[in-house]
């Protein structure tokens, strides 16, 4: 799995334990990447770091298995430490610039765009990836600034060539207009996670992106 420019993962994983409502969070991740997942990222916001760490190495464990590429999100040392496919941060997260200086071209940089002035900074040439955050607002993440829309998508489209996230209430309905407007990848968490059948979810949203 080769760190490029080009993003070849069309439907990712977002996965929390807390999230994972109806059945055990690596048995979602498990039936997901059955359905069709291409890549997972594992955000994890209220563990300890030792707990983050065995979760990592226990989601690398499987995600290796099926050859799948595995994202942190926040903990770039953790990422580090087990050798993961990439890293993503935020507005208040290690800058991707300190990211590159401190530990080399090891992982591809995803980086959440909330702001318009993020597409101006200097940051974002360090970045592989851009997480367009939110799409929609969502009950999953309540603290977002404002919402970008399939129009917001169309926008930033026209500023940047690299690889484009779209994460925030993406579902059966609006993937595919997301992805029309010139998203690179659809990003859920509760579409997936809250799914009594993720497998069936991952296939059906899979199908929507071919
Ligand atoms: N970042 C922006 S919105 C979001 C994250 C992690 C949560 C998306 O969750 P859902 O359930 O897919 O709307
Ligand atoms: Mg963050």
């Amino acid at each position: 799995m080769p760190i490029h420019d080009a993003f070849p993962y069309p439907l990712y994983l977002v996965i929390s334990e807390r999230d994972c409502t109806k059945k055990h969070w690596l048995t979602v991740a498990e039936e997901a990447i059955l359905g069709g997942v291409d890549i997972i990222q594992l955000r994890e916001k209220d563990c300890s770091r030792h707990e983050l760490l065995q979760k990592a190495r226990e989601l690398k464990r499987l995600t290796d298995r099926y050859q799948i590429p595995l994202i942190i999100n926040d903990a770039v040392d953790i990422a580090i430490e087990i050798q993961a496919w990439g890293v993503h941060v935020g507005r208040s997260d290690m800058p991707p610039s300190e990211i590159i200086s401190t530990y080399g071209q090891h992982l591809s940089v995803g980086w959440s765009i909330e702001l318009m002035s993020q597409m101006r900074s200097e940051e974002l040439q360090h970045v592989q990836h851009l997480g367009i955050s939110p799409i929609f607002s969502t009950a999953t993440k309540k603290d977002t600034i404002s919402t970008w829309g399939i129009t917001g998508i169309r926008e930033l489209r026209n500023l940047s060539p690299k690889p484009f996230i779209a994460i925030g209430g993406m579902q059966l309905a609006n993937a595919k207009k997301a992805f029309d407007a010139g998203a690179n990848s659809i990003a859920v968490v509760s579409a997936i996670c809250a799914s009594g059948d993720p497998r069936k979810a991952s296939h059906e949203l899979k199908e929507l992106l071919k």
